[in-house]
């Protein structure tokens, strides 16, 4: 396939309701789309840096430049035929995994299309429907939280993800342990807290959660590895996991136990299933985090949680938990069992909704060959 011509697309989409986490909060949402045309077969991608540097250092902005200025020029008029020839041509450039990931999903759902298969299959998928979970920002009292949590339940949500900061952690968890003693329950720190909290850990610890997501630095390796020593609740980490190599590091000085995979941090799903090969040989789970994304992230995200390897319901909710309207058709739904199906046609298996996309687009850009 050669590659005739490159779009990004700068998104700016509304959230049904603000997203409130130890980082801020949020209004909406601002991604780039990919769009790569081959000669005969057109792929989506999604870019999930947002728009402030807090979750990662990247952004919209440093997202752009390093697509239009180093990656898409690498690419552009080239003949490629597999995301492995796809890769080298940009592996010089260090970091920007967002950037890269969705270039490389563009290139996957391209070349799946070529194929004809999903990209589910061709990612080494293996299970048709996924068990998905809800991630539930601060909110602004705990009767509002109980109220979410159980209109979430009631979707058929299969497991409950709470954001904690100081000041807003244990009292949380007591109050859902109350009410619900026997649901999947994580929490999810974003990097609040530091070794000095490992009082706030250790009661958290008599609540039976899943696990703690991300508790300390969000480069950090080596204090997780002295919390997860105290505790019996495994950490997860999030933030610091870029590649297989900080994936190897975490696992063995034993800093996690469980490791979110979003193919976004990770620079796209080539990393993504080293991490989750390796993580299956280890005996360590691995569950499949999110970005808040666009109907055409959400189907990258829901392909590669189809591996056999991801035990834990993800962070991949309905289009309609986010946004008021999609930009794919159709859009993502859970079944009342706490299940999505996996798209089963060619490619990330829906369609664009071009008026929507154009209503939600802020600017964009082609490059041509
Ligand atoms: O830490 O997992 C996170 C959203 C944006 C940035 C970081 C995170 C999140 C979420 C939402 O928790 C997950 C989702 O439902 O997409
Ligand atoms: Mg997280």
């Amino acid at each position: 396939m050669r590659i005739e011509r490159i779009e990004l697309i700068h998104i700016k989409m509304e959230l049904v309701s603000p997203f409130v986490t130890s980082m801020g909060i949020e209004y909406d949402e601002e991604h780039i789309i990919v769009r790569v045309d081959g000669d005969s077969f057109t792929g989506w991608g999604e870019s999930v840096a947002e728009g402030t540097p807090f979750y990662s250092y990247e952004t919209v902005q440093t997202a752009w430049h390093i697509l239009s200025d180093f990656l898409i020029p690498a690419i552009l008029g080239k003949e490629i035929n597999s995301v492995d020839e796809a890769i080298p041509k940009w592996s010089k450039v260090r970091g920007h995994m967002m950037a890269k990931a969705g270039l490389e999903a563009a290139l996957w759902d391209a070349l799946a299309k070529a194929k004809g298969i999903s990209l589910s299959k061709m990612l080494g998928g293996v299970r048709e429907k996924i068990d998905v979970g809800v991630s539930i920002g601060i909110q602004s009292s705990i009767n509002e939280l109980l109220k979410k949590v159980d209109r979430y339940l009631k979707e058929g949500y299969k497991r409950i993800k709470i954001k904690i900061a100081p000041g807003n952690d244990l009292q949380l968890v007591k109050a859902l342990r109350k009410e619900y003693p026997d649901i999947l329950l994580q929490v999810d720190a974003n990097s609040a807290y530091t070794l000095d909290d490992i009082k706030i850990f250790k009661e958290m610890d008599d609540y039976n959660l899943l696990l703690i997501e991300q508790p300390l630095g969000y480069e950090d390796i080596y204090d997780h590895s002295k919390l997860q020593r105290e505790l019996k609740t495994p950490i997860c980490l999030d933030e610091s996991i870029h590649s297989l190599d900080d994936t190897r590091a975490a696992i063995e000085l034993d800093s996690c136990r469980i490791i979110n995979i979003k193919p976004g941090r990770v620079g796209g799903f080539t990393e993504s299933k080293l991490i989750h090969d390796y993580c299956a040989s280890k005996n360590i789970p691995v569950w499949h985090g999110g970005m808040l994304e666009s109907g055409i992230g959400r189907a990258g995200n829901v392909a590669f949680a189809s591996l056999s390897n991801f035990t834990l319901p993800g962070d991949i909710s309905a289009s309609k938990r986010y946004y008021k309207d999609d930009i794919v058709e159709p859009e993502f739904v859970v079944n009342k069992d706490g299940t999505m199906e996996v798209p089963t046609k060619p490619g990330i298996g829906v369609e664009v909704n071009m008026a929507m996309l154009k209503k939600v687009t802020v600017r964009k850009e082609i490059f041509n060959r």
